[in-house]
């Protein structure tokens, strides 16, 4: 079995010890971050879904897969984070209220913080006033992550809070997630949307220098 199968293969079992071990030994043969995080830790979380939507998977099986890839992002995330070069901006990023799913929004957190971002991260379940109180704070951007499609409308309730608190025009929304989709983040009114990490990073940036913002791939 290859390094990187090997790596897959104790995420999808929930091997945290494995997977760091494994982690650790495929940088040390040189295998590159990028490689490891999406043909190893990505891969294996997206056939634990797979195997949760099919019933093979339950609940806990999720979490212990999820903790292995979270040993193994933290093993991957000063690599992740080499590239950073000046202060980009900051940003306040968090998964909206009622969604407990992190590993997403550590990856956007660690690549936005690869691409020069001060990032402040405000964890999990994050409700429309937190956001709001961040974006009072001297933020550029706010960044919202939802993986669940019960609370997507929550990104959208943020906004309106935003709006009423009468800070929306101090700040860029980017949102993302497994279930959100560009026609989605347009009907909410964000700024951008990305379907993956490196791509939230790069619109982030083009999001601070006002460019074209939802053409921008
Ligand atoms: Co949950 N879960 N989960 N889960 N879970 C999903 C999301 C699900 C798709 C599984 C499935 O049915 N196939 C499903 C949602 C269905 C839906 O709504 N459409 C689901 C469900 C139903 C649930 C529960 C309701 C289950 C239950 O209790 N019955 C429950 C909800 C709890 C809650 O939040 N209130 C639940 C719980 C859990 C665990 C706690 C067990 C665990 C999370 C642990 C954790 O995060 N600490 C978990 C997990 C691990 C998953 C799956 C298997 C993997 C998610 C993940 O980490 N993927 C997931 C299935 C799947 O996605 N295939 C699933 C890896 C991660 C790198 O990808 O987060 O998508 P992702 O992030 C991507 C992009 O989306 C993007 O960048 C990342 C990659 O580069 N991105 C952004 C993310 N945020 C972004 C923000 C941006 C831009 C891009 O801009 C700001």
């Amino acid at each position: 079995m290859s390094r990187l199968e090997s790596i897959r293969t104790a995420v999808i079992e929930g091997d945290a010890n494995q997977t760091r071990t494994d982690v650790t030994r495929g940088l040390a043969e040189g295998i590159s971050a990028a490689d490891i995080l999406n043909k190893a830790l990505v891969s294996a979380m997206s056939e634990v879904g797979k195997r949760f939507e099919e019933g093979e998977y339950f609940v806990p099986e999720m979490l212990i897969s999820a903790r292995a890839m979270k040993e193994g992002l933290a093993i991957l995330k000063p690599k992740l984070a080499a590239a950073a070069v000046e202060p980009a901006g900051k940003i306040a990023i968090g998964t909206v209220k009622g969604d407990l799913h992190d590993i997403g929004k550590n990856l956007v957190a660690m690549l936005m913080e690869g691409a020069g971002f001060k990032v402040f991260d405000l964890g999990v379940d994050v409700s429309p006033e937190k956001f709001s109180q961040a974006a009072t704070n001297d933020i550029q951007v706010i960044a919202m992550s939802a993986l669940l499609t019960t609370t997507m409308p929550m990104m959208q309730q943020t906004i309106q809070h935003l709006n009423k608190m009468g800070v929306r025009n101090r700040v860029h929304v980017i949102v993302g997630g497994a279930s959100v989709t560009e026609a989605f983040a347009q009907s909410i009114g964000a700024d951008a949307f990305a379907p993956d990490a490196s791509t939230a990073a790069r619109k982030a940036l083009a999001l601070v220098k006002k460019q074209s913002l939802f053409c921008v791939r």
